[in-house]
């Protein structure tokens, strides 16, 4: 098919390696999501963007026009009750995403537990502190006889059907905690959460827009302070919680000389056996045999942040470079599980020698290979998909790997490694970070997280980002968009010297942390949540997380978690900014979201089209609480003295001291 002026059509937003490749007559039959929204010549539909299309019955569907008495649904729903609805099963199917993920690791925790994995029980410290939050019996155990108790409560919370609240709510601000419940909000059973929600959004029941999005705080919170939260701390205690370490990412990690196998999806229970495969005597005996060095592991999306964190394994491509990671024509095998996968994958290997490997019975492709994962049988499993990507390599035709673009990066910024870094060895604390945002030095933490998609430039996040540094806010990102931020070199070190505001430069200087740091994948948000609770613990800005200097920003969210990440933020107290978001073509409930929704949690959504009104407008979110906590006080730049540089320098971390991976 022939494609004029591709190249110059996507050139202003495509990231560079992906122009790079899509230059190349290799890529050029290869069609892609550039393509496909230009085949399409369709503009999107405006009551699906203004969120008033209702289909949730026969009857319809119906598209409302909100205050036109005839354009009410044809049950009489308003504008109001279907935006709120579809707003509402938004956060449930992201919820589920999150709950589903985390079901599976929650298992793989209970097997590893058992012995039955080859994966082994890492961080002792926070296995104990979650089971000292779940009344597990610690002393005089060993630490797989707690872990198994510790997976069998977790496994409880799922399907817990007594009304009493979400173990882990306990960890939040108490603050926070007498808000949910004042507010009817506390989470009860994570699975019931979501289907009380699909239940209420059914044709005939919950018809009150304020009623249903309460609904919807309730499962957003069952998503980050249950599911995701859940995932992220099995996850770290199964694996290793991360610290910081250096890695590479972009399409320049394929490498030429090895079998390149990518990892994309979300759990990482295959991944981690991938790695552990990787460098098996077999394995290795077979890729010498056929000519290859060895195997190049490289993540995806964010299966790819996962073990990036954790094991410093570099990264291919992020959500929107999924396909130029296969059009590379470099990749033996990419194997997938579940979540934010594109059916194109298929399509873009047809006629090369890659597998598309599917590996989860919940998500299958057509076109692909299937190999169940079996995480019984891990290392076999991960061994057989390893073997299939070995055959496949003297079958390698033509392949372009643009060798340019791969960008060093500092990553495994956990809330524990945070507090290591800025608070030391002795004295881990967020102390420092909190002094420094009270003495000015950093204005605030601005969170970018969440996915990537097609329809805005690659630099979205880039020029946000950008923008908050230069005013001393420091950047935690996560997702995809930490993946977009590590290729514009915003996560190096130098990158403080290059592009922060002075207070910011000073402090990541001294302790040798970049502006911006990645702090992990979707799941991982829920660090984010401990890492708030942390600061308002620590004291001095406030008693709650809404009196926090700090908001979030998912500006090129697809995916339906973002949304559901993003309510669980406001229904915890964080602002959270957005490019769009489908709900205005219902006046009241925009309202409610946009503003009156602070009376209850602290916080709102904001939806701002540029990103440099998106920055504009978390910098004045950030300066408001500032003002509130009387900390907004101008002043003159104070260096910092022997004690305090004593103090963060305590905490050095990236290389040196022990806390480097
Ligand atoms: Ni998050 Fe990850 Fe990326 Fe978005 Fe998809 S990979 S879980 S949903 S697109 S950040
Ligand atoms: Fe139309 Fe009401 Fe059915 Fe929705 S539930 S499709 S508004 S009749």
């Amino acid at each position: 098919m022939a494609k004029p002026n591709r190249c110059e059509s996507c050139n202003d937003i495509t990231t560079s390696s992906t122009r790079d490749l899509l230059n190349q007559d290799l890529a050029k039959q290869v069609r892609t999501a550039y393509d496909r929204i230009e085949d399409r010549g369709m503009s999107a539909c405006l009551f699906g963007s203004g969120g008033t299309c209702c289909r949730n019955c026969n009857m319809g569907p119906c598209q409302i026009i909100d205050g036109v008495e005839s354009m009410v649904g044809i049950c009489g729903a308003t504008a109001d009750t279907v935006a709120a609805r579809n707003f509402a099963r938004t956060v449930a199917g992201g919820t589920s995403a999150h709950t589903d993920h985390a079901r599976e690791m929650v298992r793989g925790f209970i097997a590893t537990a058992k012995g039955e994995t080859p994966h082994e029980i890492k961080d002792v410290a926070k296995l104990h502190d979650m089971a000292q939050l779940f009344e597990v019996e610690t002393e005089g155990r060993d630490k797989n006889e707690i872990a198994l108790e510790l997976g069998e409560r977790a496994l409880a919370e799922f399907g817990k059907q007594d009304s009493s609240p979400l173990t882990m709510l306990k960890r939040a601000p108490l603050k926070q905690q007498k808000i949910w419940k004042e507010q009817g909000v506390e989470p009860r059973g994570i699975d019931r959460e979501v289907v009380e929600m699909m239940h209420r959004t059914h044709m005939g029941v919950d018809q009150e827009y304020h009623n249903i999005t309460k609904q919807a705080s309730r499962c957003a919170l069952a998503d980050g302070w249950g599911a995701s939260m859940l995932s992220t701390e099995l996850t770290d205690i199964m694996f290793g919680t991360p610290v910081p370490k250096r890695a590479i990412i972009d399409l320049g990690v394929l490498r030429e000389d090895m079998v390149n196998v990518t990892v994309h999806g979300h759990e990482p229970l295959l991944a981690e056996s991938l790695c552990l495969a990787a460098e098996d005597e077999e394995i290795l005996a077979l890729a010498k045999k056929v000519g290859a060095k060895g195997i190049n592991l490289a993540g995806v999306c964010c299966t790819g942040n996962e073990i990036l964190m954790r094991r410093g394994i570099p990264v291919a491509g992020s959500f929107i470079q999924q396909e130029m990671v296969l059009a590379t024509g470099a990749v033996e095998a990419m194997v997938v599980d579940v979540q934010c996968v594109m059916q194109s994958l298929a399509q873009v290997v047809k006629g090369k020698h890659t597998d598309i490997i599917t590996t989860n019975y919940r998500a299958k492709m057509p076109d692909g290979v299937h190999i169940q994962f079996d995480e019984h049988d891990a290392y076999n499993s991960a061994k057989e998909i390893l073997t299939r990507a070995v055959g496949n390599f003297k079958k390698r035709g033509a392949c372009y790997i643009p060798k340019d673009e791969k960008f060093d990066v500092v990553v495994g910024f956990s809330h524990e490694s945070i507090n290591y870094m800025l608070g030391g060895r002795f004295r881990q604390s967020y102390r420092p970070l909190n002094d420094n945002i009270i003495n000015g030095r950093i204005r605030g933490v601005g969170a970018l997280v969440g996915c990537e998609h097609y329809k805005h430039s690659d630099d979205v996040h880039f020029e946000i980002a950008k923008e908050l540094i230069k005013n001393n806010v420091l950047v935690l990102a996560t997702g995809c968009a930490a993946q977009a931020l590590g290729r514009r070199g915003l996560m190096r070190p130098e990158a403080a010297t290059e592009y922060a505001g002075d207070g910011l430069r000073e402090v990541c200087e001294t302790v040798g942390m970049p502006p911006v740091l990645h702090v992990g994948s979707c799941v991982d948000n829920s660090r984010l949540l401990i890492a708030l609770t942390a600061m308002v613990k620590e004291g001095g800005l406030g008693d709650d997380i809404a009196d926090l200097p700090a908001v979030g920003s998912a500006p090129l969210w697809m995916s339906e978690k973002a949304v559901a990440i993003g309510h669980y933020f406001v229904a915890s107290g964080a602002h959270v900014i957005f490019q769009d978001l489908p709900i205005n073509g219902a006046k009241k409930f925009s309202e409610y979201l946009l503003k009156d929704i602070k009376e209850e949690f602290g916080a709102c959504w904001g939806v701002q089209s540029t990103p440099q009104d998106i920055a504009k407008a978390m910098i004045a979110a950030i300066d408001e609480k500032r003002e509130a906590l009387g900390i907004n006080k101008k002043k003159e730049r104070v260096l910092m003295d022997m004690a305090m540089r004593r103090d963060l320098e305590a905490g050095k971390g990236v290389t040196g001291a022990g806390c480097g991976g």
